[in-house]
């Protein structure tokens, strides 16, 4: 009897082929936890939220490489189309597109379609699959059932699967290093350097639909107000801006640059204000409405810039006023700025109001 490495392949792949129901509530699972990791890396700063999220995408290819090969003849047999079956197929796309924009992110390919980069394109497909797999689901529901879980089996199948996962992750990144493709540059986040200096040095990235017309600094004040005993309002001529830091903006469209910046402390300028002892919010608001808060503590140690390199802010940049805020995503980084507001609570709709800023 002859060699056959094919047939041995096939034989060692269905010997870990969990059963079918397995595999569907796993998909579901997986895609799930990647959906809450990848809303969730937008605003965390902790390596292993990403790191899991690279290892469990990965499982996924094997998960969905099983399911597909199951379901194919529903597909290719034409007695076998439903009106779902359209409905498959869409999901089936989100899911290879999230999936393959990743890797292709992760391999450092940096393809641009017009100010979107791969990895939006990737957050895109990801927030169409979750909505499409829910109403796969509904067409085909089935819970499982005890039988379906054959302990050891599935163990074992898992193990190989996350430890496929961790593997291949940690051989793309062993890849990056000896390619020396861009993908070895990047962050933890998965941001790319811009390597220049000053307004020119990176891109500039607004939200959405958030594009003031540029503001006269001449016609533009800084107010001050909310829990302080005194509410102040500077003139930009008045500012006087002593501070410089080095800080690193990292945007989730997928750059990241480091830039000298220069203004004022905001702790300096909480002290100017007196602030009451309730206070334990500061809320940075721009003229577009865009906003965000930092607790008090944190807030302090924050940078209002006027200055990037040596240059004023350019407009697209955020002048005359843009937060920085060490440590924190670049969407947080409010430009435009001219109020700021010392608060006792949180501030949970800047979410909404991030989102539709500049909307009309
Ligand atoms: N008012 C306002 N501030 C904003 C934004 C915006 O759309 N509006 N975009 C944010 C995002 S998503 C990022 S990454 C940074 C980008 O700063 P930059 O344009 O100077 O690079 O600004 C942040 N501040
Ligand atoms: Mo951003």
């Amino acid at each position: 009897m002859g060699y056959r490495p094919m047939a041995l392949v096939r034989r060692g792949l269905s010997a870990l082929e969990p059963p079918p129901r397995v595999v569907d509530w796993s998909i579901f699972g997986i895609v799930t936890f990647e959906a809450v990791s990848g809303i969730a890396s937008f605003t965390l700063t902790t390596p292993p939220v990403f790191w899991a999220h690279r290892i469990a995408g990965l499982t996924l290819v094997g998960l969905l490489g099983f399911k597909l090969a199951r379901v194919r003849y529903r597909l290719t047999q034409r007695e076998q189309w439903r009106a779902s079956t359209l409905l498959s197929i869409l999901a089936v796309v989100a899911a290879v597109g999230a999936l393959a924009t990743g890797i292709a992110w992760a391999f450092g390919l940096d393809v641009r379609l017009s100010y979107w980069t791969l990895l939006s394109v990737h957050v895109g497909f990801g927030l169409v699959l979750v909505p499409l797999m829910m109403w796969h689901l509904t067409t085909r529901f089935r819970l499982p059932s005890r039988r379906d879980f054959d302990r050891r089996r599935t163990t074992l199948t898992y193990t190989a699967l996350l430890l496929g996962g961790a593997v291949t992750y940690w051989g793309q990144e062993r890849t990056n290093r000896i390619l020396d493709t861009h993908g070895a540059d990047r962050r933890f986040t998965g941001s790319q350097p811009r390597r220049g200096n000053g307004n020119e040095g990176f891109p500039v990235t607004s939200w959405v639909a958030d594009d003031p017309d540029p503001i006269d600094r001449s016609d533009w004040t800084l107010t001050v107000r909310g829990d302080v005993e005194t509410p102040l309002e500077y003139a930009y001529a008045t500012l006087g801006y002593g501070s410089e830091e080095e800080a690193l903006l990292d945007c989730t469209s997928g750059w990241y640059t480091v830039q000298r910046w220069r203004g004022i402390r905001v702790g300096d300028l909480l002290d100017a204000a007196e602030v009451r002892d309730e206070a334990r919010f500061v809320r940075f608001v721009s003229v577009t409405g865009y906003r965000w808060s930092l607790p008090i503590e944190e807030a302090r140690q924050a940078l209002l810039a006027t200055h990037v390199g040596d240059e004023p802010l350019s407009h697209g940049h955020g002048a005359p006023m843009r937060l920085v805020a060490p440590g924190r995503r670049g969407f947080q980084w409010v430009k435009w700025i001219d109020r700021v507001d010392v608060r006792r609570r949180d501030d949970p709709a800047q979410w909404v109001v991030t989102l539709l800023s500049g909307f009309d």
